[in-house]
């Protein structure tokens, strides 16, 4: 049945004609399994509806700047569209509305798994629909004949010095991946702008593809004997390939990596990594420029590097006071932290005010798998003892756990123990939330960002008008 031939127009008409009608549309994309297909369908419909919204309150104001935000972050700021994933304070993550415990239920798992496919959670980021089985099947197919990597990235992988940071291998890796843009080349060649999406849809399809043979290839040059990473499989999922040219094989470690790979996608659109490559994208840099420069954000300390820096403040931890610790050992290493003027890593949040929720599916899944490992067992010791003292410093607005404060340990559970590596993870699944809003941000026609800046002298001059 060849439905999705009805023009967007007609779409239109029959909904504003019809208010069931977005249920029958969804429906209707049910059916589809090709990805491009339903964007083509969703993007004028969406761009009317912003049309529309833009025309009616264009002029409404959202929230005040005041000079505290202007020096601090920008903390608290709406200056962004972001349509896939909002952040609540309390609540944490939902990417298109679901929170992480619906996704992990409602999205299509692996035959006989049990945790969310991230192939899955793009097709939701990218539509805002729960894919059915067959969709799922069909990305995974669809990334595994995309992954090969052209032999100018091979070459230069196999030539990176393994003393060089795996991030730095990472990002370089993708910025020369750029040689493939279809983006670059299309817009080289003056395509018009209302297609610049389907280019970035390309673009962005490739590099997820590819991601884990890239990370792969670093993690067995670094780490093991640098031989052949073997080939992508057909018919594996993508977690599952990436798991195999990693040289894991335990399938709960598999299982694993769907869920990490599905938790570390998206945070809405102001974190460092998310609105670097949005910012950079919005030069219409290609997609591979735009998410390495996201990358070499996620390679900071105070974000994605954090996952590397709590295993190393772990270790130094575990050597200090063994296994058999008291609660009282746990508290003075930490302040012991604290006075020496460094953070607790893997503690505190720019937006979150509770634990993050991607911290407590991590701990859920130790719950199940391992729960009597050592390093786990300090891990849910320190998430008692932290929390009371950072709130007991008074300057720190959120005490709890992130993200970043669990997958290490659960890495090592399974044998993958170099901790620098961690972040390239972080960096594979962050892919699909930032490229997701990348090939939005051209369907939408978002121009180049640009906001104002003042200096000092101008703002105290303004404000002490
Ligand atoms: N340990 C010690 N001090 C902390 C702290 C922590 N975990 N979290 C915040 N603080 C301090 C800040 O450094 C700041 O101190 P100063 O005023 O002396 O500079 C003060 O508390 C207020 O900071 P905040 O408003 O609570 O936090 P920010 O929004 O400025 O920063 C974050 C957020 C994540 C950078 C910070 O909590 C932090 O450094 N945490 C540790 C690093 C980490 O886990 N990062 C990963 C975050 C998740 C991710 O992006 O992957």
């Amino acid at each position: 049945m060849s439905l999705f031939r009805i023009s967007s127009t007609k779409i239109l008409e029959l909904q504003k004609a019809c208010p069931t009608a977005s249920i029958l549309l969804r429906g209707l994309s049910a059916e589809q399994t090709n990805l491009k297909s339903v964007l083509q369908e969703k993007i004028p419909r969406e761009q009317e509806k912003i049309k529309e919204f833009r025309k009616k309150h264009g002029g409404t104001k959202v929230g005040e700047v005041t000079v505290d935000m202007m020096y601090g972050g920008m903390r608290g700021i709406k200056g962004l569209v972001w349509e896939t994933s909002v952040l609540d304070p309390d609540e944490g993550i939902r990417f298109r509305g679901l929170s992480i415990p619906e996704c992990q239920q409602q999205l299509p798992k692996a035959k006989g798994g049990e945790e969310p496919l991230p192939e899955g959670l793009f097709w939701l980021l990218v539509t805002g629909e729960i894919p059915t089985e067959a969709q799922v099947q069909a990305i995974s197919k669809e990334w595994a004949q995309r992954a090969e990597l052209p032999a100018h990235v091979v070459t230069m992988l196999n030539n990176m010095p393994s003393k060089l940071h795996p991030m730095s291998q990472f990002s370089a890796a993708v910025t020369a991946l750029n040689s493939e843009s279809t983006f670059a080349k299309a817009y080289s060649e003056g395509v018009h702008k209302s297609k610049y999406w389907e280019y970035v849809y390309e673009d962005s399809m490739n590099l997820i593809a590819k991601l884990p043979v890239i990370a792969a290839t670093i993690y067995r040059n670094t780490y093991r004997d640098g031989k052949g990473i073997g080939a992508i499989d057909d018919n594996k999922d993508w977690s599952a390939n990436y798991c195999t040219m990693l040289g894991f094989d335990d399938p709960k470690f598999t299982e694993l990596m769907r869920l990490y790979l599905t938790i570390h996608s998206d945070h809405e659109g102001g974190n460092v990594s998310a609105h670097t490559t949005h910012l950079v994208g919005s030069a219409l840099s290609d997609p591979y420029l735009s998410f390495a420069a996201g990358l070499n954000g996620l390679a900071g300390p105070l974000h994605g590097l954090a996952n590397q820096e709590v295993l190393v403040w772990l270790e130094k931890l575990r050597k200090q006071v063994g296994d058999n610790f008291t609660e009282d050992q746990l508290k003075e290493f930490i302040w012991k932290t604290l006075k020496s003027g460094q953070v607790v890593p893997g503690y505190g949040h720019a937006v979150l005010r509770k634990t993050d929720p991607r911290y407590t599916c991590q701990r859920e899944f130790a719950l199940k798998h391992l729960p009597n490992d050592p390093l786990f067992k300090l891990v849910a010791a320190v998430y008692k003892v932290v929390p009371p003292i950072l709130t007991e410093l008074g300057k720190v607005k959120n005490p709890w756990p992130n993200v970043d404060s669990h997958s290490g340990v659960l890495l090592q559970y399974y044998g993958l123990k170099e901790m620098n590596y961690y972040t390239v993870m972080f960096g594979v699944s962050r892919a699909l939330g930032v490229l997701a809003q990348l090939i939005w941000s051209r369907a939408l026609g978002l121009p180049i960002e640009r906001p104002k800046s003042l200096s000092t002298e101008l703002l105290i001059k303004q404000v002490g008008k």
